[in-house]
């Protein structure tokens, strides 16, 4: 078993994370995780925000000289916003009437999560709702990259669309990299210019834009996940994984949603032999069949909504007064769809490790080496 924990408060001192269950003896590449921090801060239509951090990842346990212990790896990454919110957020005592929020904004968790934990100003829900706790998610899941890449299973991906504006291009895994070179990720230019242009002019209107992102795996074996007990469902944890990230409201595998559309013939890949190994013809089913990887790479797609922080507001109540109002906005993100691409590879890692851990078992990365190669 391979878990990561988080915890942390988007104005707080730090975002915190642990992962339980790693080998011992991988190499940890601090250099990268850094390198997936700024990627994720990174792409066109960020707010102001992430003109104050400059995110990076200190290692406080379960390392020791760069290879892991097997010991519970903790990790931070640090808010420099925590400086201007220290009066308000200290734990040792804050000024909790100021930076109060009851504007509750359509979309984000302000709302239900403020009569679900009885309390009477947002701020103690939106804290941790917030997509900034996606940053020791990025942290976390690039170790799981660094366990996996021994494994030799990499991790790609790239934005599709933006809301609305779609990129129809069937792309080759390795092209895939090449996009983050690109300031909203995407791999055709003349899409991504109008998707760019849509951005300004979202903004210069106070609104916000979602889009589709897509996730590839390559080199995992077959016979990840299980047909037998449905919780293990290759498929299932996948889509939870990334189901669990901020914003997600959507996710395909493969051909996804168009199955529904076509007739059998169309969507199942039909089975060959090469060289004595069997291959498929297509990919429709996205490296997935029966909950299990079938040694075909795997594809999954994404939806994120708009962000919910519209600096033109949206028609809410206060929950101060009963009144109608217009929902808070200070600062937001127009789109963070790139963001949104790092995030998921980084739980699609994260998620992977775990299950390709829970097969293998291993205490140490010589014997999950040794035991991965076994496999057919
Ligand atoms: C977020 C609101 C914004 C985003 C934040 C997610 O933060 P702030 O309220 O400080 O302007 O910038 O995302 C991040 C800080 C980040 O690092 O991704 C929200 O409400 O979800």
């Amino acid at each position: 078993m391979i878990k990561l924990t988080t915890a942390g408060e988007s104005h707080g001192k730090a975002l915190v994370g642990i992962i339980e269950g790693l080998p011992s003896n991988l190499p940890v590449d601090i250099d990268e995780i850094n390198k997936y921090l700024a990627l994720r801060q990174s792409g066109y239509g960020r707010g102001g925000r992430q003109k104050i951090e400059r995110d990076r990842v200190e290692i406080l346990s379960g390392v020791r000289n760069k290879l892991t212990l097997a010991s519970p790896l903790a990790f931070c990454v640090v808010n420099n916003d925590y400086a201007n919110w220290q009066p308000y957020m200290a734990p040792e005592g804050a000024d909790v009437s100021q930076k109060t929020l009851t504007r509750v904004r359509p979309g984000h968790a302000d709302l239900s999560g403020m009569i679900k934990y009885d309390q009477t100003d947002a701020r103690n829900i939106l804290e941790r709702a917030s997509a900034r706790e996606t940053a020791v998610r990025v942290a976390g899941g690039t170790v799981a990259r660094q366990y996996l890449r021994a494994l030799g299973v990499e991790v790609s991906g790239y934005v599709k669309s933006l809301c609305g504006v779609v990129d129809g291009g069937v792309y080759a895994f390795e092209q895939l990299e090449s996009a983050k070179e690109q300031p909203l990720f995407m791999l055709d230019d003349k899409v991504q210019n109008k998707a760019m242009e849509l951005i300004d002019k979202l903004k210069a209107e106070g609104d916000t834009a979602g889009g589709v992102v897509e996730i590839r795996v390559k080199g995992l074996k077959s016979g990840f996940g299980s047909c037998m007990t449905y919780a293990q469902k290759l498929d299932a944890i996948l889509c939870g994984a990334v189901m669990s990230v901020q914003a997600i409201k959507g996710v395909e595998i493969g051909m996804g949603f168009a199955v529904a559309d076509n007739a059998g013939s169309k969507v199942h890949d039909e089975i060959l032999i090469k060289d004595g190994k069997y291959t498929r013809a297509t990919n429709n089913a996205g490296g997935i069949e029966g909950g299990m990887s079938n040694g075909e790479e795997i594809v999954l797609r994404a939806a994120m909504k708009p962000i919910p922080t519209l600096m033109k507001g949206l028609k809410t109540v206060d929950t101060a007064t009963g009144e109608a109002a217009i929902a808070a906005s200070e600062r937001s993100d127009v789109a963070a769809i790139c963001a949104c691409e790092i995030i998921l590879e980084s739980v699609v890692c994260t998620a992977l490790a775990d299950v390709v851990s829970n097969r293998l078992g291993g205490d140490n990365l010589k014997e999950v080496k040794e035991r991965y190669a076994l496999l057919p």
